[in-house]
Formats: C-alpha cells, sequence, structure tokens
C-alpha cells in the first residue's frame, strides 16, 4: 500500500466533526441535539468507548476541543452521580442504551435544602438538555439496568459543584476520564 488508501470516517468521528463545525460558529449551536438524536439512533461504534466498573459510573472521553467534550458515561445498576451544576456551561444527554432517568433540583436563592422540582426518563435516542439556569440534576440508570449515555459539555469543565439535598451544602468535584479515546 502507499499511503493514499482511503478509509471511510467511523460514526464517531463524523458526528465530532460536526459537532465541530456547530459549536465553533459565532450564531450558536442549532443542531446539537438533532445531531447527537441520530447518531444515537443509529450507530454503536460508542461500544468501543464503554467501559463498566463496579465502584462508580464511568466518563469515557471521546473527543475535546476549546468549544466542547464529549464523553460516554456508562452506569451500571444502582450507580447514580452526586446532584451536581454544570459550571455555568450546557449539556446535552443522548440515550445510547438502556433507560436514564434524570431527577432536577432547584436551590432557591441559592442555600438551604434543595428543592426536587421532577424526575424525567429517557429513551435511547432521545436527547435531554440542562444548564445551571434550567436547575441541578442527579443522573441513574432506569429499571435497575445498566445504561450508557453521551454526554456534550460546551464549553467542557474539569470541576463541578456537588450539592447535598438536605442543607444545600456545596463541595467541589472533581470530573476525571476513565478512558480515552485514541
Ligand atoms: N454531569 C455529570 C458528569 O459529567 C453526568 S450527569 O449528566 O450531565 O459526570
Ligand atoms: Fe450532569
Amino acid at each position: 500500500m502507499d499511503g493514499t488508501r482511503t478509509s471511510a470516517q467511523a460514526p464517531l468521528d463524523r458526528l465530532c466533526s460536526a459537532l465541530s463545525a456547530n459549536l465553533a460558529t459565532a450564531g450558536g449551536p442549532t443542531s446539537v441535539a438533532s445531531l447527537l438524536a441520530e447518531y444515537a439512533s443509529a450507530e454503536g461504534d460508542w461500544r468501543d468507548c464503554a467501559r463498566f466498573v463496579e465502584s462508580a459510573y464511568t466518563r469515557n472521553l471521546i473527543y475535546k476541543d476549546e468549544h466542547y467534550e464529549l464523553l460516554a458515561l456508562c452506569w451500571s445498576a444502582g450507580q447514580e452521580s452526586p446532584i451536581h451544576n454544570h459550571m455555568g456551561q450546557r449539556c446535552w444527554m443522548g440515550v445510547l442504551e438502556g433507560r436514564v432517568e434524570e431527577v432536577q433540583y432547584d436551590h432557591p436563592a441559592g442555600e438551604g435544602p434543595l428543592v426536587e422540582k421532577g424526575t424525567r426518563t429517557f429513551e435511547p435516542g432521545q436527547v435531554a438538555f440542562i444548564s445551571d439556569e434550567i436547575g441541578l440534576h442527579l443522573v441513574r440508570p432506569a429499571d435497575g439496568r445498566p445504561a450508557v449515555s453521551l454526554h456534550l459539555y460546551a464549553r467542557p469543565f474539569a470541576t463541578c459543584r456537588g450539592y447535598d439535598p438536605a442543607t444545600g451544602a456545596e463541595r467541589e468535584l472533581a470530573l476525571s476520564y476513565h478512558s480515552v479515546r485514541s
């Protein structure tokens, strides 16, 4: 082979290219949710990034640039995130496998106990959105079964705030990667 062979781009790479073009546009994102929904409904190469461990849900980095990061999160039955914010950034969550539950909270006036606003459940191919203006949330797999979800954060952040629902007390949470796509 002389090195001129071209191979078809993987669906995940095509998604990241489309997201990069979309999120780098000064006018702002117009189709992030539909790009994620289209990918989540049709493609399976995210499976190469999916890693489950017993101790906690895993955060598996797919792509990161200055505008956004894309991760596959793997949730074993019984695992859940802390209640947390998103550091002023936007968060889209598309379900890849299983069903995913989101519980949203308000922190009125930024002090005292949290107020639970409701629970929503998302099916494979559906995409949720949250920002700090909407509220805080926790995420977990539904039905006592594992799940995998695709998370896009624009812009990326490496720490967030975790909340005790009874007191509203906050703490810093470090957001590390369990694996990084090569
Ligand atoms: N924000 C959490 C995290 O990145 C997951 S909950 O969905 O946004 O670990
Ligand atoms: Fe979150």
